[in-house]
């Protein structure tokens, strides 16, 4: 693959093919890398195309918040850095190879540095109020530019059919080695009501999606916020997924595929800085439907990623990169203990929000 690159992707950006590459980060499905050239760093994407159909939609989506945010920046109403598209020497926003991949690049922001697990209340604190600041950026942004990359993206009901359907299937006969966690997983439907009920209150605005603590940016000389990176999955949407999201990855002291699922749990000091962090940012503008969907979109969020991971892993681990067997069950067993800790705590927690 890095030899690949070098040869034919590298001189679409106009890039020397003695340049160092290597892999970055760890996402579950693009492919991402790092590129040292004579004039400078870049980020190098290959874009999953069985996942983002039309790519083109991302690329766009991603340089207009990049374009709304640079603005902010100057009238300095936004404190952060921006991660922008780089384009190629035909001043396109990616490149289509077909085959060999849809390629796009971002500028590369020095002295960053990311964290999976969330190591104290500071960290959490200003990483929530940074993905709150992010939002509060984007509040006068119109949402109509903004195409649907991955339509239903934060679908809970159409999630659970996904599992249903996995199950009827069995393609890989893999169902009675996660039966428990299926059955356990279907037995949660409540949560359908309870969206059903306060979704039609809910305002539409540009959500970054995917709100994970290792997609914030800290500045390695200091640890301050520096920036918030992986634009690919902002849509329209409801800013109770982004709090859900980093409640899932803010709260627990494991990795998300950790397998010490007796340590996995909700720290309700990180829940309490993460309310704290994005409630300073974003108060002014949640209304109050909007407040009082924090709990579910917490809920729902730890579920349904559980139930995509089992989906997956019923279908033969077809969506999500996975490192080893049954990596994407570990990764739903992981979560349903999270989500039910967070049931279990739901009376403390819930205090944070008042
Ligand atoms: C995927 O690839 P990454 O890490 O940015 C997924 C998110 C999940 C996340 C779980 C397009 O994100 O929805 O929450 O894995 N992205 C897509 O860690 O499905
Ligand atoms: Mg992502």
């Amino acid at each position: 693959m890095i030899d690949f690159i070098k040869q034919h992707v590298l001189p679409n950006f106009g890039i020397e093919v003695e340049a160092k590459v290597s892999p970055l980060g760890n996402g579950h499905i693009n492919d991402t890398f790092l590129v040292r050239g004579q004039h400078g760093e870049m980020v190098l994407q290959r874009i999953n195309t069985e996942v983002f159909k039309t790519p083109f939609f991302l690329v766009n989506n991603a340089q207009k918040i990049a374009q709304h945010l640079r603005d902010k920046r100057q009238q300095a109403e936004y404190q952060l850095k921006v991660v922008s598209p780089l384009t190629t020497q035909a001043n396109e926003l990616a490149i289509d190879l077909g085959d060999k991949g849809f390629w796009r690049a971002i500028n590369y922001l020095p002295n960053s540095h990311s964290i999976d697990v969330v190591g104290d209340e500071q960290q959490a604190q200003a990483a929530a109020k940074a993905f709150g600041h992010f939002s509060q950026a984007l509040s006068d942004f119109d949402a109509e530019q903004i195409e649907d990359v991955i339509p239903q993206f934060h679908h809970l009901p159409g999630r659970i059919k996904q599992l249903e359907q996995a199950v009827a299937t069995n393609s890989k006969q893999r169902l009675a080695g996660c039966q428990a966690w299926v059955d356990f997983a279907l037995t949660q439907q409540s949560l359908l009501q309870e969206l059903a009920d306060i979704e039609p209150q809910l305002p539409k605005r540009i959500c970054h999606n995917d709100t994970k603590i290792n997609n914030m940016l800290f500045d390695k000389r200091d640890m301050s916020s520096l920036a918030i990176i992986d634009l690919d999955t902002c849509m329209k949407g409801h800013l109770m997924y982004d709090f859900g999201d980093m409640v899932r990855t803010f709260c627990s002291p494991e990795e998300e595929d950790s397998t010490n699922l007796s340590n996995v749990q909700v720290r309700e000091t990180i829940f309490a800085a993460i309310c704290q962090g994005y409630l300073s940012e974003l108060s002014s503008i949640l209304t109050k439907a909007e407040r009082q969907s924090l709990w579910l979109g917490a809920k729902i969020i730890c579920l349904m990623i559980g139930v995509r991971f089992l989906t997956d892993h019923l279908n033969g681990d077809v969506y999500f990169n996975i490192h080893h067997e049954n990596h994407n069950l570990e990764r739903a067993a992981n979560q349903f203990t999270l989500y039910k800790s967070l049931l279990e705590n739901q009376a403390a927690l819930q205090q944070h929000l008042s």
